[in-house]
């Protein structure tokens, strides 16, 4: 076993990868993809929200999805989690995650968009369906990478298709993948769902550029920042909500935890 070295301990981390949504197979391929890549003193837990979408595909989805995320990370902080993924290229929920927990929270798009951005100068992202695009794009903007993506791709599959389909969504895939490499002029491909977290091989053999892929990149860094001992910072807006009250069905949320 090794371990992190954490301000000069070794100790193990345990590492909570949150799947946005309420498919508990994508759940589980998400967990598997994340457990592979970990080191061996990492501990990996995947769960999911009990409420919202079964697959995130739209601003509403990912709207309601973000309470989930909320949740999850609420959980977590019960159990002593020492780092926190969001599985759902749309990152939902990323800063109200980090505004409720010291540990560092990792959104996979943001993971990838990094990874790529260290390994090339220019990627091309191939998502699951054309609607999906446009959090894509405006995650670029908000993350300062619109320069190193040269163009954004959709697959045309819906989400559940990498459950129920994986045979001719894994094809699908590979096809946008061969036209990015043939069209973008560009040094790797950055996979824009949670659910593509086990075809990073695959993918790779058959277009032969580097595949980044963000559950996986997103475990490693988490793993990084946490070894450099840092997490979510509490000095401004990341700060722990200030209280105040909550009404109706939201009304256990007046006295949440102030870690
Ligand atoms: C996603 C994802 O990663 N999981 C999900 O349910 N929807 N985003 C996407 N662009 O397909």
């Amino acid at each position: 076993y090794s371990f992190v070295y954490i301000h000069g301990q070794a100790r193990f981390m345990h590492i909570r990868v949150i799947n946005p949504n309420t498919t508990h197979a994508m759940t589980e391929t998400i967990g598997e993809a994340a457990k592979a890549v970990a080191a061996p003193g990492t501990r990996i837990t995947a769960s999911q929200p009990d409420s919202g979408p079964v697959s995130i595909e739209s601003h509403f989805d990912e709207a309601v999805s973000a309470l989930g995320v909320v949740e999850e990370v609420r959980a977590g902080e019960r159990e002593g989690t020492d780092a926190y993924i969001i599985a759902c290229f749309g990152d939902p929920g990323l800063y109200a995650a980090r505004e409720l927990t010291r540990a560092p929270v990792i959104g996979i798009a943001e993971a990838a968009f990094h990874v790529a951005s260290l390994i090339s100068t220019r990627f091309s992202v191939v998502t699951t369906l054309p609607r999906t695009l446009i959090i894509a794009e405006h995650l670029l903007d908000n993350y300062g990478f619109r320069h190193s993506c040269r163009r954004l791709r959709a697959a045309d599959i819906p989400v559940l298709d990498l459950e129920e389909n994986p045979d001719i969504a894994l094809e699908r895939i590979i096809d946008e993948c061969l036209k990015a490499k043939r069209e973008d002029n560009i040094g790797a491909i950055v996979l824009g769902c949670g659910g593509m977290a086990d075809l990073t091989p695959q993918i790779s053999d058959a277009v032969g550029l580097p595949v980044v892929e963000g559950v996986t990149a997103a475990v490693k860094l988490a793993e990084a920042v946490v070894g450099l001992g840092l997490g979510t910072s509490k000095f401004g807006d990341l700060a722990f909500p200030g209280s105040k009250r909550f009404t109706g069905r939201f009304a256990e949320y007046s006295d949440l935890a102030h870690g």
